[in-house]
């Protein structure tokens, strides 16, 4: 299956945005190991000739019905985006960065009629439903801000793999995974907050989930032994759709240092940091935060990932002689 290629390209990464440290993530995330959470129990495999996409409910005046082809006859873009999921833990890795290529979610809900609630529209709440029944609830008025929320086809230029939705899927930045990035995605409808709780919201987690400011250290691990001298100490911090302006480490009960951040590729794209520690004998913590671009720093309350996802600061305590 070959995908056509994206009138809108994500443009080059900017230079310095990737940063070369051994143990540190890579700024994108190779489909092989990108993080996979889902309920289903076999992946599904979707024949994309039967597949089709429908656009219903509250407020659609042109109803959708598409094959996978009328799908790809729509302009398509393709945008770097960061994915994280709610249950990732603070120090984490379920969050991966991936090119995609997609549909503008606006566009298509435009082309259905619909509007968002601060235009008059009906329906807050756009539940996506998946060939295997799968339902996530994303905010009307988040999706069509103007963010780049897709309808993906593909990842880091290939067709999405079945594990990661093939053939298309929900990425919205800002947005955690289960409220918004649909895997084997086959029916958006437009509803109410009031009048549906998707899958997981009947489970007890939040019917809203924007994404929580986070940052981890990626190198040295916790436990790593070293040797006293210069010590790079880096890791990545994501506040999709808002941006990273600062990052501080902190060794024990010490000041807080700013780390250097790398060039930001867009606020959509986790950001790597590095700070260059001179590593003294004995057992250390280095613990880390982040700052958004809302001015927020990332709270030391450690809250668990249930309902809306954790928070705390991560830490790793290694050794040093
Ligand atoms: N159909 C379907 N889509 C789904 C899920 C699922 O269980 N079923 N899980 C969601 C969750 S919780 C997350 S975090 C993301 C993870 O996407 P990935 O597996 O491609 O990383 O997919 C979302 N989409
Ligand atoms: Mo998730």
């Amino acid at each position: 299956l070959g995908l056509p290629a994206p009138s809108s390209p994500a443009g080059a990464i900017p230079a310095g945005a990737g940063l070369d440290v051994p143990g540190l993530e890579p700024l994108i995330t190779p489909n092989r190991d990108f993080y996979r959470i889902d309920t289903a129990l076999s992946v599904p495999r979707v024949d994309v000739d039967d597949w089709r996409l429908t656009v219903h409910g509250l407020g659609v005046t042109r109803p959708l019905e598409l094959s996978f082809a009328e799908l790809l006859e729509r302009e398509l873009i393709e945008r770097r985006i960061t994915l994280t999921c709610v249950s990732n833990p603070v120090g984490g890795r379920y969050t991966g960065n991936a090119h995609w290529i997609g549909v503008r979610l606006a566009d298509l809900l435009a082309e259905a009629g619909v509007r968002p609630p601060s235009r008059g529209g009906p329906a807050d709440q756009l539940i996506a439903r998946s060939v295997e029944g799968m339902t996530l609830g994303s905010p009307v008025e988040t999706v069509l801000d103007g963010r780049d929320a897709l309808l993906a086809v593909g990842m880091n230029g290939e067709p999405l793999p079945f594990a990661h939705g093939f053939p298309v899927r929900m990425v919205v930045p800002g947005l955690y995974g289960y409220v918004s990035a649909c895997k084997w995605l086959t029916e958006l409808e437009l509803t109410t907050f009031d009048g549906y709780d998707a899958y997981w919201v009947e489970r007890g987690w939040a019917a809203r989930a924007p994404v929580k400011t986070q940052s981890r250290i990626d190198t040295p691990r916790g436990l790593a032994e070293l040797s006293a001298g210069p010590v790079a100490v880096a890791g990545v911090a994501w506040a999709q759709h808002t941006g990273i302006d600062r990052v501080e480490v902190r060794v024990d009960d010490g000041p807080w240092t700013p780390a250097e951040l790398a060039e930001e590729d867009s606020v959509d794209v986790w950001r790597q940091w590095v700070w260059t520690w001179d590593a003294t004998p004995g057992r250390h913590t280095l613990q880390v935060r982040a700052t958004d671009r809302s001015g927020e720093t990332q709270t030391a309350d450690r809250v668990g990932t249930v309902p809306d996802g954790a928070t705390g600061r991560h830490a790793v305590v290694v050794t040093v002689s």
